[in-house]
């Protein structure tokens, strides 16, 4: 399925005056407080976002799994279901593929294919915590950090392999996460765990080509449930010291324990230049991996006034990875992707909406009132009349979930693939 300028045209035709209206009243009124509205609209139109290949059908829990019909079984029917979400949105416009779920068979084709669809290849995620049916050693017991050298050696040449299939794509970086770990105390020792991964690491990081970054995504618990090698940001960080300049901490906002103070830690990392990029989603009680701002909209929104902040302030950190990582247990996956790319937007869009200056004034002169006014006013701000026009500014359409549900999207791809498609991926 494939959807025409034409048809997004016509879409916009029945909403466009009422967006006028609201953006125009707007801008009136930010550009009287000195916001440079046409700065804003150019962020967040280059603002690309990373849709993850293991995210296009439905996922499941221990519990259960409910297909959604019409799932893309193939890396081909998922490339144009990625496209079918960024001629809509205009800021999905590339790819995490993980690997092995989703090797492509013909490097040509699918790299022309992603191209037709204006969709970049963006990190790439190795595999080590399943274990594959023609593989010699287990990943039971921990892969990089694991006591048997020969699993090492194993999982250090899958990452290896990673990287190349990423090369032969166009893309330009690894994400390492470990499920290594223990579910008991005793079952590990630490040390050499750590020593054992850092070591690993090491190894895989050299194998990388010299324009590469090496994105280290921390986790404090799941698989197992008493330990995790890599449980935070500062064993993450620690880790990434040690490969070197190209290695950088990836945070994943559902792999932190109740209550963390996110974007502080964000802050922290973008100081050291060791920020290497995000995995959004939202989560109330662990990993929950749901919809972006379903559940903590203002805590997204305080992680993005440090982005706006360390992108503006600390030039040692390097472009960020924006990326998506979710998993669609109730809601079509396209629709909850979507409705995950609004919210970053408009987190986006009401941070670049703080006033900076001003906010370091206060907190200079410790008028603690006024630093919340500033924060709460750029929140409490109706931004999506700024990503509404940014999107039609881009070819995109008013409200792309109207869109998606009037041209019958999920109907269109249940005729094309079926009801029984499975998507590989969680
Ligand atoms: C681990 C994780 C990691 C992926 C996986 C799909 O919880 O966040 O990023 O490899 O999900
Ligand atoms: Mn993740």
């Amino acid at each position: 399925m494939k959807i025409q300028k034409q048809q997004l045209e016509d879409l916009n035709k029945s909403g466009i005056s009422d967006h006028k209206t609201k953006f125009d009243f707007l801008t009136q009124s930010l550009s009287k407080d000195g916001t440079d509205v046409e700065n804003i609209i150019n962020k967040l139109a280059e603002f690309q976002v990373a849709i993850p290949s293991w995210a296009l059908g439905a996922g499941g829990t221990r519990f259960g799994r409910f297909s959604y019909g019409g799932e893309p079984a193939s890396l081909e029917q998922k490339i144009e279901d990625i496209g079918l979400i960024h001629s809509l949105t205009q800021t999905a416009g590339a790819v995490s593929l993980h690997i092995p779920w989703d090797v492509p068979n013909d490097y040509q084709a699918i790299k022309e294919l992603a191209a037709l669809n204006k969709i970049k290849f963006d990190a790439v995620n190795s595999n080590t915590f399943q274990d594959q049916k023609d593989q010699k050693e287990t990943y039971k017991y921990g892969s990089l950090s694991n006591t048997s050298a020969a699993v090492r050696e194993q999982a250090i040449a899958h990452n290896k392999e990673v990287i190349e299939i990423g090369n032969k794509l166009g893309s330009k970086s690894l994400t390492v996460w470990l499920a290594d770990g223990a579910s008991f105390p005793g079952q590990n020792n630490f040390q050499t765990a750590l020593t054992h991964t850092q070591n690993s690491l090491i190894d895989i990081y050299e194998d990388m080509p010299a324009d590469w970054k090496m994105f280290i995504e921390y986790k404090p618990y799941e698989p197992y449930f008493y330990s995790t090698v890599i449980q935070d940001w500062g064993t993450s960080l620690m880790l990434a010291n040690g490969c070197g300049e190209r290695a950088y901490t990836l945070v994943d906002l559902g792999h932190h324990l109740p209550n963390t103070n996110i974007e502080q830690i964000v802050s922290i990392l973008m100081l050291k230049g060791k920020l290497g990029g995000f995995h959004f989603n939202d989560s109330k009680y662990g990993d929950d991996d749901i919809t972006v701002g379903s559940i903590k909209p203002y805590a997204l929104f305080l992680i993005f006034n440090e982005l706006v902040y360390g992108m503006q302030n600390n030039p040692q950190n390097p472009e960020l990875g924006w990326m998506i990582d979710a998993s669609h247990n109730l809601k079509d996956p396209l629709e909850d992707l979507i409705q995950s790319l609004e919210a970053i937007q408009e987190a986006y869009a009401k941070a670049l909406l703080i006033d900076q200056n001003a906010l370091r004034a206060a907190q200079e002169a410790h008028d603690v009132t006024r630093c919340q006014e500033i924060l709460q006013e750029a929140y409490r701000t109706d931004v999506r009349p700024l990503v509404r026009e940014a999107r039609l500014q881009t070819g995109g359409v008013i409200n792309p979930i109207a869109a998606y549900r009037k041209l019958e999207v999920r109907e269109q791809l249940i005729k094309e693939r079926g009801k029984n498609t499975i998507a590989t991926g969680l």
